[in-house]
């Protein structure tokens, strides 16, 4: 759950969330040992049907905090498409209707008893060992100069930061690299209006921004980029709520209105033309923003009623 908040959230906001996830994962790593003892056996012994499915439940969550464990500390990024950090989020997917039933049909209710003067001493001695594991993390991989000093405030890795080429190319789910992104055929309109990509970059400006993937790497750019406030005809802005930012791919966004302003269309980096697989010809650029609401491909700009919370946190919209 933090772990999702965490993609929410803006990029300068993360690490609080981050640092909580953290704890979280290596507090349940901490209380592991005393259930097995407890619980878990009692359960086994009494031949509870559920017992297997509790087994792989505690599996699994072992497996995605190791795996997330070894993501933070970069000791080993998974395996090209299983990266460790996309498995650690597919697990915690898994994981949460297996949770619903777990704390649904646990044989022993939660009563106020249990929040008792040394179940609060004992959480918070955990939670302390827990951020004291994380501090020691940071300090020596500081020392040591290891892969893991390059985190930001999201848990992100740098990966290919002033260097386009080194950037991954990211596709949400089953979204794919149209065919034919060349400049000169593609019909961009903003408001309803045509812009052509020639327009748009004789109106950019450089710009650099950090694009940070909820795959858990990021890469600061120099975008040569255009404000929305600048392309939105003060006509199409005096009512409506939200931007709507739509791809031609059909994947879109909806951003507040009121931040027009920080919202760019980007047609080039590091002084270049974008490649296809970044969006070519034209992309948002959306500073202090994850990853997913960086639309590539972008095909319309337009603004509408529907409020932008209104939409799922992540695509489809
Ligand atoms: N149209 C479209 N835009 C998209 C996506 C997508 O799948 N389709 N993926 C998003 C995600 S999850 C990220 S992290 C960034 C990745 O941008 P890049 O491929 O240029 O690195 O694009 C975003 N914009
Ligand atoms: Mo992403």
């Amino acid at each position: 759950m933090s772990g999702l908040i965490s993609w929410v959230v803006p990029l300068s906001a993360a690490r609080p969330v981050v640092v909580f996830h953290a704890a979280a994962g290596l507090m349940i790593l901490v209380v592991t040992p005393l259930k097995l003892r407890g619980s878990v056996r009692a359960g086994f012994k009494r031949g509870r049907p559920s017992r297997w499915l509790s087994s792989a439940f505690g599996v699994l969550v072992l497996a995605t905090i190791a795996l997330g464990a070894a993501h933070a500390t970069a000791l080993w990024f998974g395996v090209g498409y299983w990266s460790a950090l996309w498995t650690h989020q597919l697990i915690g997917f898994l994981l949460a209707p297996l949770l619903l039933w777990h704390v649904a049909t646990r044989p022993v209710r939660p009563s106020t008893a249990d929040v008792d003067r040394r179940a609060v001493l004992a959480t918070g001695a955990a939670g302390a060992a827990a951020l004291g594991v994380i501090v020691v993390q940071e300090s020596v991989a500081r020392l040591l100069g290891t892969a893991a000093v390059d985190r930001v405030g999201t848990g992100s890795h740098d990966a290919g930061s002033f260097e386009p080429d080194a950037m991954p190319t990211v596709q949400w789910l089953d979204d794919r690299v149209p065919a034919d992104t060349s400049a000169d055929a593609w019909a961009l309109t903003i408001a309803g209006d045509a812009v052509t990509v020639d327009d748009l970059w004789a109106r950019s400006r450089p710009m650099v921004a950090r694009l940070d993937c909820t795959g858990g790497w990021f890469a600061d750019q120099s975008w040569d980029a255009v404000a929305l406030d600048e392309l939105l005809p003060p006509a199409a802005t005096a009512t409506g709520r939200s931007i709507m930012v739509t791809s031609s791919t059909g994947y879109r966004r909806l951003f507040p209105l009121v931040d027009a302003a920080e919202l760019f269309l980007a047609v080039r980096y590091d002084g270049r033309r974008l490649r296809r697989g970044h969006g070519a010809p034209v992309r948002l650029v959306a500073p202090n923003r994850r990853g997913p609401q960086w639309v590539k491909w972008v095909i319309d700009v337009s603004v509408v009623d529907r409020p932008s919370w209104l939409q799922l946190p992540l695509p489809p919209t």
